[in-house]
């Protein structure tokens, strides 16, 4: 019976999650990263060899990297962006020859993932991560203060964000600013509001079809050593969806995706499937995504958000909200039933149940460094993701 294989994130011996946690989940592997190295720099064999004994150890694979970030250089292409990628050429290859034959990346201009509520209450008691785009909205106009954004919001949105940010008391308004600036997994940047508009000035005159050819240049130079190093590159699609700060994204759509894959045509240039990611995008079709462009998958996210009329979003249960859960996982096992037709050696694709809502004993809990990675949630929607892809491949005898 085909079965994804089932893991967890976890984001290093200081996560409060821990290996034996993960294990007991019911996890046959973990997707980690090795956090402490600064975005940019070399991973040594030996630090990799270390942290690949420690997940063995505990009955479990490290089944991809999540993430060898790509650094604001190489987005850019600029400052020190040719020694990170040859770095990066460098940290493939000695994944590779570790064995782990993985890598998750983004390429997201300056923000990583963007949510402006952790702690959204549910009708159940239980919490999760919200997107308002009223509330970047005042981010944006009150804190940020970037020139130009009110025009890419509408009037009654502008109104809104005023009197929002004035409902804010300083304490709300520091931490409702840090939730926005320094969510980068697993790593406390110390980003500042002026760093963000720093960063923010590099990427003056880099449009789409710019940051799509700094892009190209990047697969360009790191798809070939992949290939020599039996690695696989999957790219995490933007979160939300859309452009923000006036900066272009350029990993949301299906268009995006068909970009992508023909800038390389090699399976080491591949997906990294989120859909919760996809998903507050209306017009993103998720199981026809899988069904066209699921030979170039290379792992799955697999969580669930509820789409709101207003823009606005949040995290529903992996199993409800926008997401149709099930069409989703019977077009990945159709995906994989397709593979090991065709012989591919890499039939069988990895999920992990992206995020979970904070609830039971996690309430508890101080918040925790890293927004949605509890693990009574998480192991929620592990759990119903088994159940759902068991029943599924039981039935249509996949
Ligand atoms: C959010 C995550 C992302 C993802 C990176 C991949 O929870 O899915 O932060 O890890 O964007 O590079």
């Amino acid at each position: 019976m085909l079965q994804m294989k089932e893991t967890f994130r976890w984001f290093g011996p200081n996560d409060s999650v821990t290996l034996a946690d993960i294990r007991q989940c019911g996890c046959a592997g973990v997707i980690t990263s090795l956090h402490q190295i600064p975005y940019g720099e070399l991973w040594s064999r030996e630090a990799i060899a270390e942290r690949k004994a420690m997940i063995e150890a505990h009955g479990m694979e490290w089944t991809a990297v999540e993430s060898v970030p790509v650094s604001e250089d190489i987005r850019t292409r600029s400052g020190d962006f040719e020694r990170h990628i040859e770095n990066y050429k460098e940290t493939i290859r000695n994944l590779g020859a570790e064995g782990v034959e993985i890598i998750i990346y983004n390429f997201m201009p300056v923000l990583d993932w963007v949510r402006t509520n952790f702690a959204y209450k549910l009708e159940d008691g239980s919490e999760c991560l919200r997107f308002d785009p009223v509330h970047f909205a005042a981010f944006e106009l009150y804190i940020l203060k970037r020139a130009g954004a009110e025009a890419d919001y509408t009037e009654a949105q502008l109104k809104a964000a005023e009197s929002y940010f004035q409902s804010l008391n300083a304490n709300q308004v520091k931490a409702f600013e840090r939730n926005i600036i320094d969510v980068f997994p697993g790593v406390d940047m110390g980003f500042t509001v002026d760093d963000i508009r720093r960063m923010l000035n590099r990427y003056d005159g880099i449009d789409r079809a710019q940051l799509k050819e700094n892009y190209k240049h990047f697969l360009e130079a790191v798809i070939p050593v992949c290939e020599a190093s039996g690695v696989r590159m999957a790219v995490h699609p933007d979160d939300p969806p859309y452009s923000i700060l006036g900066l272009p994204r350029i990993v949301s759509t299906e268009e995006d995706i068909r970009d992508i894959v023909e800038m390389y045509d090699s399976p080491a240039n591949g997906l990294c499937f989120c859909t919760g990611s996809l998903s507050p995008r209306a017009e993103n079709d998720l199981p026809g995504m899988i069904e066209r462009w699921g030979h170039r998958i290379n792992v799955m996210h697999l969580r669930s958000t509820q789409r709101n009329a207003d823009g606005s979003f949040y995290e529903a249960r992996h199993l409800e909200g926008s997401v149709d859960m099930y069409a989703v996982v019977k077009a990945v096992l159709e995906e994989m039933k397709r593979r090991k037709a065709s012989g591919r050696k890499d039939w069988q694709l990895a999920f992990r149940p992206d995020h979970g809502h904070t609830m039971l004993d996690d309430l508890q809990k101080p918040m925790p460094p890293n927004p949605g990675y509890t693990c009574i949630g998480r192991m929620r929607g592990l759990s119903e993701i088994r159940g759902l892809q068991l029943g599924i491949a039981r039935a249509l005898n996949l």
